[in-house]
């Protein structure tokens, strides 16, 4: 079972970018932890960031035969149209994770391109978000079913 987990635009300032709003973790404290849980789950994990949107699309439609995607595209989740037609073009089981509750934030931030294809959503929970994305990949695959 292999899981790409993807990072959108300033997701590598994590650590330093508004705590208070995305947590005191960095991208890299993330990574450790996301890798710790798929080794237990028995998952093989890609991890990766970048603050391009044609590269995020590059790398979506690169693990277009692996099983899962986590996906946070941060400021593009509420502009960009390439990257849910990525996830549609590939149909890869997808989780969209945000760190924080984009609900309780600015109204720009209540919309997401990406929701319409994707599987659920976790928004509000800092980096667990991304671990239980990975539980709930991980039920959906051993089990066979979305429901
Ligand atoms: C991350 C960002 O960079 C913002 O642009 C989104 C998301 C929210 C997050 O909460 O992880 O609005």
């Amino acid at each position: 079972m292999r899981v790409l987990v993807l990072n959108g635009p300033n997701l590598n300032m994590l650590g330093t970018r508004e705590p208070e709003i995305y947590g005191r973790e960095t991208l890299a404290d993330i990574e450790i932890l996301v890798r710790n849980r798929a080794q237990e789950l028995g998952i093989e994990v890609a991890f990766a960031q970048s603050n391009h949107e044609g590269e995020l699309v590059d790398t979506i439609q690169a693990h277009r035969d692996w099983d899962g995607l986590i996906i946070n595209a941060a400021g593009y989740t509420h502009t960009s149209v390439a990257i849910p037609d990525a996830i549609a073009a590939t149909g890869i089981p997808t989780v969209e994770v945000h760190l924080s509750n984009v609900f309780k934030r600015e109204p720009f931030r209540h919309h997401s391109y990406l929701s319409p294809y994707v599987w659920g959503c976790l928004a509000g929970f800092g980096f667990r978000g991304y671990l239980a994305a990975l539980d709930l990949l991980h039920g959906r695959l051993t089990e066979g079913t979305a429901e």
